[in-house]
């Protein structure tokens, strides 16, 4: 195998004269892994290439926007075309944003207004003043180990990075922020229904992640987000369902339509900027309705709807709804799950692999994952050795237990074979390790 990384060293310690940690978002920094960020220069269908010249599948694809793969020779003419004819925008409208946002109402028909922001976190950010707006409460409900980008309302016992690097709830919150959020477990109805027995008249909104993938994937158990539903509606509180990761991923409707729930507001993001920056909220009208210029909301962006992301979003979602596309990727998703779970059987090592669409986690324990804290129970450390196994037989993971793993349209059989092959290694290392250790 004998891989160097030594260009991607140097080039890091340069980072980190000018960038924070050297990176511009803290789970690039792979601190949970115990190696240094590869440096990638180019990427193409499943792969990944470093400066060191080592290719890997790739399972990251930019944390979720590259389900067709890596530089889609659609996604790129679009953006070429449109770079040779039109320009790189204009902050004024363009056709392409009334198109995406179509695409996307006909994918979500509870999202009957969209408005599009440059990230996750300002659509979720954005989806809480509006609920509060609406409701005329402070409160906000959210669970633990669910991520929803990095604003401080949500900063709270979160998932993804936060989780990665030990801070689920970042200082720099301001307290008055962290009283007006409370936090549940996820999957138990229980802690919500007294939550709301206390204070539902003052909680203006819960916010979900209806398929957490940001403390690596969780199921929800039968009822809960049925659950959700009718808690909120009793209480006249806004169900916001958080798709940034799930939107398109699992199905062309989102997690909502596989479990026929109708949020009131819901939160885009990721894939449908096709690897441009990108972010949408919207809903009901009587919701959306509220937000400038319409309403008194107030939310702006200089770059919000910047018609090159909308066109990779736009062309990556008509790829998606060709026939055939989810039935691929869920296949591939499950013949890699089952793959890994019969390697890690084989190897006598414990583990979970929670999937859900074609996003997946193989959770080093031998308990269920089904919250936050049963994620925690994994082992980091197997996890950790793992990765760098993988890394080491040209696979590109998540670079932390508590992140998900996706894979694309332009996943092969041979990758997801080679990649079953190279865990069938990993996994007999880490229990060889663990037996060693006893
Ligand atoms: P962004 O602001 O990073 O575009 O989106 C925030 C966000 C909101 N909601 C969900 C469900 C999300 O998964 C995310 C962002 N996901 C992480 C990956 N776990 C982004 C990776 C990173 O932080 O670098």
């Amino acid at each position: 195998m004998g891989k160097t990384f030594e260009k991607s060293r140097q080039l890091y310690t340069e980072a980190l004269q000018y960038i924070p940690g050297g990176v511009n978002s803290p789970v690039r920094a792979f601190k949970a892994v115990g190696q240094h960020p590869l440096f990638i220069v180019s990427g193409l269908g499943s792969r990944l290439q470093d400066v060191d010249g080592n290719e890997y599948i790739d399972y990251v694809g930019s944390w979720g926007p590259l389900i067709l793969g890596h530089r889609h020779p659609r996604v790129i003419g679009a953006l070429q075309q449109y770079l040779a004819e039109a320009g790189t925008g204009f902050g004024a409208p363009t056709r392409v944003e009334t198109e995406l946002a179509r695409i996307i109402n006909r994918a979500f028909p509870s999202m009957e207004l969209v408005r599009m922001v440059n990230s996750g976190t300002e659509a979720t950010m954005s989806a809480l003043r509006v609920a509060r707006a609406y409701t005329g409460r402070q409160k906000i409900l959210k669970f633990k180990g669910c991520y929803h980008g990095h604003h401080d309302s949500l900063l709270i016992e979160a998932g993804s990075g936060a989780l990665t690097i030990g801070v689920p709830s970042s200082p720099g919150v301001p307290a008055s922020f962290a009283a007006d959020t409370i936090t549940c477990d996820f999957n138990d109805l229980r802690q919500v229904r007294a939550v709301f027995s206390q204070m539902g008249q003052e909680i203006a909104a819960v916010i979900v992640e209806p398929v957490p993938g940001n403390m690596g994937v969780v199921l929800p158990q039968p009822g809960f987000l049925e659950g959700l539903r009718e808690i909120t509606r009793q209480f006249g509180a806004v169900l916001i369902f958080d798709e940034v990761m799930t939107g398109f991923r699992c199905t062309w409707g989102g997690a909502q339509h596989i479990y026929n729930i109708e949020p009131d507001l819901t939160c885009l993001g990721k894939i449908i900027g096709g690897g441009l920056p990108v972010g949408a909220y919207g809903g009901k009208r009587q919701i959306m309705e509220l937000v400038a210029p319409l309403g008194p909301v107030y939310q702006a962006g200089t770059l919000a709807g910047n018609p090159l992301a909308m066109t990779a979003g736009l062309v990556t979602l008509q790829e998606l709804e060709k026939p055939g596309t989810y039935e691929k990727l869920n296949h591939s998703t499950q013949t890699l799950a089952q793959g890994l779970r019969e390697a890690a059987a084989e190897a006598g090592l414990p583990v979970q692999l929670n999937s859900f669409g074609s996003m997946l986690t193989c959770f080093f324990t031998g308990e269920k994952v089904v919250n936050y804290q049963s994620a925690l129970n994994a082992d980091t450390r197997a996890y950790k050795h793992y990765f760098q196994a993988m890394l080491l037989h040209g696979v590109y993971l998540a670079p932390s237990q508590f992140e998900a793993c996706f894979v694309s349209l332009a996943h092969s059989q041979e990758d997801l074979d080679d990649t079953i092959a190279a865990a069938q290694e990993a996994f007999r290392e880490i229990r060889a390790m663990q037996g060693s250790k006893r």
